[in-house]
């Protein structure tokens, strides 16, 4: 990934190749269930019951679709805490679709940074390579759902609420 490429202006200059002393931005690995990944999502929501069978499992699901789940993470590759080193994660679905000539859309999903780490801009960081990962596989548009306190925050990455078109709709069942 260029990261001159990159519209967002990290102060000081941080990108997914330089996060910052000890920081590596990569994608997930199986063994990242130990580095504390899912207690990781639980600062984003209910986490429910993981085991490490099924974490496993749901991983192997994932890397059977090619080209469609990118999970990324940010680990803290110094921290004596092995155990909660994987700090920040964010999610890259792509979606195929017949539209705009059998384009692909991506989603921007499960974007979260240990509320320990935050103030470093790994937050913006970790979206930031997203945006670039979905530019790089030919997106069309990515979009997210978010609370309405997180809206500035991806306004300040680039992503706008649609003039008619910034409803996101839900049924929980
Ligand atoms: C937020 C997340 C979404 C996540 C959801 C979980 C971003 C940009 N959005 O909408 O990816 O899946 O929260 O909330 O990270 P839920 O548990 O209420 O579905």
């Amino acid at each position: 990934l260029d990261f001159s490429k990159c519209l967002v202006k990290f102060n000081p200059q941080i990108s997914a190749a330089y996060p910052g002393p000890g920081m590596r931005v990569r994608p997930l690995k199986a063994s990242d269930y130990d580095r504390g990944f899912v207690r990781l999502l639980g600062q984003l929501t209910d986490i429910g019951e993981i085991s490490r069978d099924a974490f496993f499992r749901r991983f192997a699901e994932m890397k059977k679709c090619p080209n469609t789940y990118f999970v990324t993470v940010i680990e803290d590759t110094v921290t004596s805490n092995y155990a909660s080193s994987i700090i920040g994660a964010a999610t890259l679905v792509i979606e195929q679709k017949f539209i705009h000539g059998c384009a692909m859309r991506g989603r921007l999903e499960d974007v979260v940074v240990n509320d320990t780490y935050r103030g470093r801009q790994l937050g913006k960081l970790i979206v930031a390579t997203i945006i670039m990962l979905a530019r790089e596989f030919s997106c069309y548009k990515i979009s997210l759902d978010c609370k309405d306190r997180l809206i500035p925050f991806y306004q300040s990455l680039g992503f706008a609420l649609e003039p008619g078109n910034a409803n996101s709709m839900t049924m929980r069942l």
